[in-house]
């Protein structure tokens, strides 16, 4: 009966390992045929016809649909559910995203035509007959560009601006500015990242012509919400008549949040073949034209600082690339979750971020793994760095100085968050110890013994997670708060099904999640079942993202066991002939106050459903449903540490040591925890060294395979040293913080800090590849 806080062997492990688990790709039906999508191969073009004559002769071509057949079915837009207000008070843009292509395509890898046929292969070979015919247009793809005139990518949106949005006290900020004593200036590149789950997206949809009732199974972060998008926004199904089915998945990383063309496309053709099940699975290269994409951001900011290093006033100025289409929740990401990070840990008091979200032609960008926090992180920490270079002071010290501290939570920031604790000095100061930092110029002086270059990087971040408060995002005019609920059910002999809306892809909540509920109830973990990734199953849900679930989804699992603890106490006093009010419950057991007479949860569980052993007024049965909207988000802390070396005759990086120290509140399984930092980080180096989604000035995918897209290999990384701090999270049950992101979050700051401080400059960005550093070194060796 392991409690929370106790390492515990992933239950799901077990089939993962086996090869057992069952991802949508294996699930089959008798009479399926398969989907193939005609995608367009330039960049922007007016549709001027699709001839699908030839296509539709070959062998075993079912159907082949347009964006024409799906307008004449009345086909609604993929919607984006976050609508962002701009400064002047109107809501973004939001120009239609049909899941078929009707007037002209976007982006390399837009969808123009579905072919059907009998076999993968027939499908794919009548696909390549499909001839479309364009007006091509020329290409918008350079964020830093598309304001200046470039070709608008939707007619309505001429200028291709989403929106140009302010947050904080701009009067205030360049007030500071004129009291500073120095200001440090950067231009950063946050390079577009492509995130590569190992299970490509898929699906199989379902039309039952007798009932008329659809089945989607898919790779889904987010079942519920991809039924309620199907229905509510592009279909018109009635919710009750669609389940989505998300069964194993194999990663996602906020790329699975979202509802696709792919999927919808063959839910509505499915009951347009009178019934046939639609399968379609992406190959690696459509994963890469047409997953959304994340990051890419081009940004200015300045910090103002006095004397001895205080921050007085922070601006950032950032375009955000939004690409072709809204993705469902791309508005919010370089806002909510990126100008509201731009305190970092620190007291700077005053902060105006401008952001304007532009679309250009290349893949829709949208959350991934971090999702605005990484790119808040990465300008803070970059300038912090670069402030304490300029100035000549240690970087640990100008952090230090800058820090919140542990007696100012809650702590209201400049940027509208109210962090709710933390203790970010002692993360430091152990990182610091766990790095040996005091000895760190030895080991500096003993690689340019061997002609190496050794810099050493921080980065202390801070994350709001467990999206989303609806009282926090409301206040920011995003109307929409993000709750999640769970039912917690027990069954007469005594095991308990947990149905909860959270989703796990690859983040062990059937063990994490079962370790609340077996902690709560005193009973072994195998007797704790976690049922999530089904609407047919599960009555409400909210999915996983913004590293909300055990914050979350597992708050509301913690509150549904409260109310079957309420219960058991009135079927106790029952049982016990004593009052409610004398039952005690602990870990499984009932109990009347100050005597020995008992029930377990078992007996407890057992009684619920038998006749007249229940009171009267009380319904049978032991199975409570809760849900929970956060008051606040929680935030995570940290101080990530990262010690380079590099070789300035080949480029080479090597991480020589990267310490993490992290706050997550409440810890339930360290083991699981410390799995998602070193997932995270890895993430992280991805980015910061060689991973970046490129497009060339015509608007072709340029790194459309893993043959010019760099992926971190176990080799490229070393042994991760990881610390732990625990302050509580005050207002969720479970005291946690999320810790899915953080690694991704911390980490190309601290390794661009210490690759910059090896280089002796700023002049590389990301992701800083062997030639890239090779190139930067022979610069500054020349220069010396
Ligand atoms: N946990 C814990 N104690 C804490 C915090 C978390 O034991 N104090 C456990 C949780 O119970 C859960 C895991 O750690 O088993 C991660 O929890 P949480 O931080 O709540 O994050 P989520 O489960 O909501 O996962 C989402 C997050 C995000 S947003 C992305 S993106 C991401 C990630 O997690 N994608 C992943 N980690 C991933 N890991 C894998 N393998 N695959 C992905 O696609």
């Amino acid at each position: 009966m392991p409690d929370s806080g106790t390492t515990v062997l992933r239950k799901e492990d077990n089939r993962f390992l086996t090869g057992t688990g069952r991802y949508t790709d294996d699930f089959n039906r008798a009479g399926q045929v398969y989907a193939v999508f005609v995608r367009a191969e330039q960049p922007h073009a007016r549709i001027a016809a699709i001839h699908t004559e030839e296509a539709r002769n070959e062998p075993g071509v079912v159907a082949i649909f347009t964006g024409k057949d799906q307008e004449a079915d009345g086909v609604g837009s993929l919607p984006c559910g976050w609508v962002v207000t701009d400064k002047h008070g109107n809501p973004n843009k939001a120009p239609a995203h049909y899941p078929l292509a009707r007037d002209k395509v976007r982006y390399v890898g837009d969808h123009v035509a579905v072919v059907i046929a009998k076999t993968y292969s027939q499908a794919r070979d009548a696909a390549e007959l499909v001839e479309v015919e364009t007006e091509p247009l020329e290409a918008n793809v350079d964020p830093a560009k598309a304001l200046e005139g470039a070709p608008a990518v939707h007619d309505d949106a001429a200028d291709n601006l989403c929106y140009d949005w302010e947050l904080g006290d701009q009067a205030a900020t360049a007030q500071a500015f004129q009291q500073a004593h120095h200001v440090t200036k950067l231009d950063l590149r946050n390079n577009r990242c492509i995130p590569n789950a190992i299970e490509p997206r898929a699906c199989l949809a379902e039309y039952d012509p007798g009932t008329d009732e659809y089945n989607l199974t898919t790779t889904s972060q987010n079942p519920h919400l991809e039924r309620l998008i199907l229905s509510a926004f592009v279909l018109g199904i009635p919710e009750h008549k669609l389940r989505v089915h998300s069964p194993d998945v194999g990663g996602g990383f906020g790329s699975k949040i979202y509802a696709y063309p792919e999927e919808t496309t063959c839910v509505w053709a499915s009951k347009k073949l009178g019934g046939k099940p639609i399968k379609w699975t992406a190959q690696r290269g459509e994963s890469f034209a047409a997953d959304a994409h994340g990051r890419d951001h081009v940004t200015h900011a300045e910090l103002a600082l006095d004397e001895q290093g205080h921050f007085l006033g922070l601006k950032v100025d950032t375009i955000a690339n939004l690409g072709a289409y809204l993705s469902n929740f791309a508005t919010s990401i370089p806002t909510y979750l990126y100008a509201t990070l731009l305190a970092g840990q620190y007291t700077t008091p005053a902060i105006h971020c401008n952001v304007r979200g532009v679309f250009t032609n290349t893949a829709p960008v949208d959350a991934y793994r971090g999702a605005g926090r990484p790119e808040a992180t990465y300008v803070v920490e970059r300038i912090v760095e670069r402030a304490a270079r300029d100035l000549g002071m240690d970087p640990a010290e100008i952090r230090r100085r800058n820090f919140v501290q542990p007696d100012q939570f809650p702590y209201q920031t400049p940027v509208a968050l109210t962090y709710d604790s933390g203790n970010y000095e002692k993360g430091l100061d152990e990182a610091l110890r766990m790095i040996d930092y005091a000895n760190f110029d030895r080991r500096r002086q003993d690689s340019e013994k061997r002609g190496k270059l050794r810099g050493i990087g921080f980065s202390a971040y801070i994350e709001a997670c467990g999206l989303a408060p609806s009282q926090v995002v409301g206040q920011l005019g995003a109307g929409v708060g993000l709750w999640e609920s769970a039912q917690v059910r027990f069954n007469a002999t005594g095991t308990v099904s947990v149905f909860t809306g959270s989703h796990s892809h690859g983040q062990g909540h059937e063990t994490t999640f079962a370790q609340v509920v077996a902690e709560r109830f005193g009973l072994p973990v195998e007797n704790v079942d976690i049922v999530h990734g089904d609407t047919g199953r599960i009555p409400m849900g909210m999915g996983t993202y913004g590293s909300r679930s055990l914050a979350v989804g597992g708050s509301a699992i913690s509150r549904a066991c409260d109310k079957v603890v309420d219960k058991g106490k009135k079927i106790a006093a029952h049982l016990l002939e004593a009052s409610v009010d004398d039952i005690e419950f602990d870990r499984g057991s009932f109990r009347v106050a100050g005597t020995d007479k008992a029930k377990s949860i078992g007996e407890i569980a057992f009684a619920a459903y038998v006749p007249h052993n229940y009171p009267e007024g009380v319904e049978p049965g032991l199975d409570e449903t809760a849900f929970y909207d956060p008051s606040n988000f929680t935030y995570p802390a940290g101080v990530h540490v990262a010690e380079v070396e590099i070789d300035p005759d080949t480029g080479d990086t090597e991480i020589a040591d990267w310490v993490a120290v992290d706050d997550f509140g409440t810890v339930i399984n360290p083991m699981v925890v410390e799995g998602q930092i070193h997932g995270g980080i890895a993430q992280g180096v991805g980015q910061a060294l060689m991973e970046e989604g490129v497009y060339d000035a015509d608007g072709q995918l340029v790194t459309g395979s893993y043959q010019d897209y760099c992926m971190p290999r176990a080799d490229d990384l070393p042994s991760f040293r990881i610390g732990m701090i625990e302050t509580p999270c005050p207002h969720n049950p479970l005291g946690a913080k999320g810790c899915g992101e953080a690694g991704t979050i911390a980490a190309p700051a601290a390794l661009m800090n210490a690759i910059t401080d090896a280089l002796g400059t700023d002049e590389i960005s990301m992701p800083a590849t062997r030639e890239k550093v090779w190139r930067t070194a022979q610069r500054r060796l020349q220069q010396a």
